[in-house]
């Protein structure tokens, strides 16, 4: 057997002629690419014994029949229910295998948690193990992966719990079917047949989501739409829920803090009036009656025009937890946004949210966990990460990521998120000294959180390929396994994604790995370099807008961000300034409160610096803003060519989709790069430096393009 693993090592790579429109995500189970590969994973699939009996080891039956006949090409033939089988693959609980492989295993039993798994090479048979149903099937997924990404099954062992306990997709799906933010078609829930009719896409959504250990569903819109929770829409979340439930899903709905006026004409919607907290009791009594699993609500709150508990001079803790008594006798949580912030509060809008949730730590009730965002702005290209991570040890927080590139390219650009992730989740807080990053405050382990969550806002819509660009089903992926392990290497992430979906080809996989662990730096210098941020279109958000000033909001206009004039550019949130700064800790207000030694990345987040001041790369503030500029663009025009040599070793219809894709990325940083430049050039009044290309247009030309009917809103 160890013969044959080196051979296919050293197989020779086939050019791919099959149509893929990369519907099957990461679960393409791809043929195998020679004979030799073929033969050994065959000994293991050609001999299962599956334990158990409940729907979701109908689930896992259905799956290894399905990849079954990907890798081979033809049906599978018996998997065998009984522990009489003699298979080299065993899949079941614990409990249910014969005595001397539990005994074997006992060992392991006590590190796994409920959602855990355990794959573990014992005397000639592959073991795929866990103490829950839902655990077997996340096992059975990892089993797959190690053959879709090549790896030799003799003396595998890993144990693998989650670290973090609801790893949760939000979608921002309005009940007409179009997507807040979503470039990707229209919302996959087709409320109007439901609940009778279960689209198999919901099934596929499900698959793809316990494939990476998804474990909740927030289903609609955060601008919340007060109908979902009546009987008409519960019924129809309940079916959801339903087909879900053997995939280890759990339902969210978002909850419109004003639902008990909207729905049943309460003159109130005051979190201390009794009478609107039997409402809110009543209804999630109704809510559990259709769907006894709820997992709970996720509201956002006076933020943005929604009604909240400031309407009736009350706190963000008694709205929360008004509705955290509603859902406890049922087990449910209350996500709460700390998205707060309004125009008329006088400071900053980066300092809100933490002005106002910070003196309220440790008021929350138990089952309230409040859903932060990355970054204290709005999931902006470069932001620091947000100040309340490590200063709320008595509230339990969870990440809200957007996984939708709103600001990011929306759907046409290839950007890989996880990067920009990661960066959030490994910075420092310093709120218990040094290595207490963002990860530790996610996972409990720093202040000892007993609720843990992760949310990311989804990409997800009707497109056949679900999310608008082939390559932003990596986003999707990659969340997943951040929500299991925020630790988890990325670059590990990229190269299996890339094998799950695309090719095993060593040159495949170099080159768009390559691609991927660029992207993200490159995009930020074609858009926001330096630490500019708010710079793109009004309302839409699609492309350039540095000129975007005055309407009602100051906060939602690019001039209160960038404040460029004929001397300088740059926020001052030093101490001379908002001094937003001071909500981070020391270590960190050393690093970026000077001028001179802050990383680049974020100089205008922090600063207000004069155009011809001297930075430490030699160059002038305006010279070192037009050449990121035009790195961003040389970078996106290497990304291309880089594609362009894989032609003939992927699929034609999904080169040919990204290749098409790339054209347009490359059209638009040179977009930014020229209408941010032509714009800032007015008021630095300064030349481009050598090696920064002239504009296409004019000025005029970038303030007057007509946009029409962008998606996403
Ligand atoms: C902003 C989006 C807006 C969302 C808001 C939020 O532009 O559509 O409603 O975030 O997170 O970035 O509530």
């Amino acid at each position: 057997m160890k013969k044959k693993f080196l051979i296919f090592i050293l197989s020779i790579f086939p050019v791919f002629v099959f149509a893929n429109d990369g519907y099957g995500l990461w679960l393409q189970y791809l043929p195998f690419e020679n004979k030799a590969i073929t033969e050994y994973y065959s000994d293991y699939l050609d001999n299962i014994v599956l334990l158990g009996n409940s729907p979701t080891h109908e689930v896992i039956h259905k799956e290894l029949e399905f990849a079954y006949s990907g890798f081979f090409d033809k049906k599978i033939g018996k998997i065998s229910r009984t522990n009489t089988g003699s298979g080299l693959l065993w899949i079941g609980k614990l409990d249910d295998f014969p005595k001397e492989i539990k005994d074997a295993l006992s060992e392991y039993a006590q590190s796994l948690n409920d959602e855990g798994f355990l794959l573990h090479y014992l005397k000639g048979k592959l073991i795929v193990s866990s103490k829950t149903d839902i655990g077997l099937l996340y096992g059975t997924y990892a089993f797959l992966k190690k053959i879709q990404t090549r790896k030799k099954l003799e003396d595998l062992h890993e144990i693998s719990n989650p670290k973090i306990q609801k790893r949760l997709l939000n979608h921002w799906d309005n009940l007409n079917r179009t997507v807040e933010r979503g470039y990707a078609g229209f919302s996959i829930w087709n409320w109007h047949r439901l609940p009778q009719h279960i689209d198999q896409q919901y099934i596929d959504y499900a698959r793809a989501n316990a494939s990476i250990g998804i474990n909740g569903t927030s289903i609609t819109n955060v601008n919340a739409n007060a109908l979902v929770l009546t009987s008409e829409y519960l019924e129809k979340a309940a079916a959801l829920a339903d087909a879900f439930r053997p995939y280890g899903i759990k339902i969210y709905l978002t909850a419109r803090f004003n639902a008990p006026m909207v729905l049943d004409n309460l003159p109130t919607a005051d979190p201390l009036n009794p009478e609107v907290q039997q409402w809110w009791k009543d209804k999630v009594k109704e809510i559990y009656a259709y769907i006894p699993d709820f997992g709970g609500f996720l509201v956002k709150a006076d933020s943005e025009g929604q009604p909240g508990p400031h309407n009736y001079g009350r706190t963000q803790a008694d709205g929360a937890n008004m509705l955290a008594d509603a859902v406890k006798p049922f087990g449910g949580i209350v996500m709460w946004r700390a998205f707060v912030y309004n125009e008329h509060t006088p400071t900053d809008r980066i300092r809100q949210a933490y002005d106002e949730f910070k003196p309220l730590d440790g008021k929350f009730s138990d089952n309230v966990i409040v859903q932060v965002k990355n970054g204290p702005l709005d999931f902006q290209p470069k932001e620091p990460f947000h100040p309340l991570f490590g200063a709320m040890p008595e509230t339990p927080l969870m990440m809200e990521f957007q996984i939708t590139k709103e600001y990011l390219g929306q759907d046409t650009h290839w950007v890989n998120l996880a990067s920009m992730w990661e960066e959030v989740l490994q910075s420092d807080t310093y709120a218990n000294g040094p290595g207490s990053t963002v990860s530790k405050v996610l996972d409990g382990s720093l202040h000892d959180y007993k609720l843990t969550g992760i949310a990311g806002v989804s990409n997800i819509g009707t497109d056949r390929n679900w999310t608008g660009h082939q390559t932003a089903q990596a986003d999707w992926y990659a969340f997943g396994q951040l929500a299991w392990n925020p630790n988890q290497n990325i670059e590990i992430i990229a190269e299996d994604w890339i094998r799950m979906t695309f090719s095993n080809d060593p040159e495949v996989i170099k080159t768009m790995k390559g691609i991927m662990m660029n992207s993200y730096e490159i995009l930020v210098n074609y858009m926001t370099p330096l630490g500019l941020h708010h710079i793109m279109a009004r309302s839409h958000h699609w492309g350039p807008g540095p000129w975007v000033t005055g309407g009602g909001r100051d906060d939602w206009t690019a001039t209160y961000y960038h404040k460029a004039n004929s001397d300088s550019i740059g926020f001052d949130r030093t101490e001379t300034g908002s001094n937003a700064l001071a909500q981070y800790a020391h270590e960190w207000k050393e690093i970026w409160g000077d001028s001179e030694t802050i990383p680049l990345e974020f100089l205008l987040w922090f600063h207000r610096m004069p155009w011809n001041k001297k930075l430490f790369t030699g160059n002038t503030l305006w010279d070192e803003l037009a050449i990121s500029y035009q790195k961003g663009v040389e970078g996106a025009r290497w990304m291309q060519q880089e594609w362009n040599k894989l032609e003939g070793l992927i699929d034609p219809d999904r080169f040919k989709h990204i290749a098409s894709f790339l054209k347009i990325q490359v059209n638009e940083a040179e977009w930014w790069r020229d209408a941010c430049l032509l714009y800032f050039g007015q008021y630095s009044k300064m030349p481009l430096p050598e090696g920064v290309e002239a504009p296409k247009h004019d000025l005029n030309y970038y303030l007057n393009f007509k946009r029409n009917f962008v998606p996403g809103i």
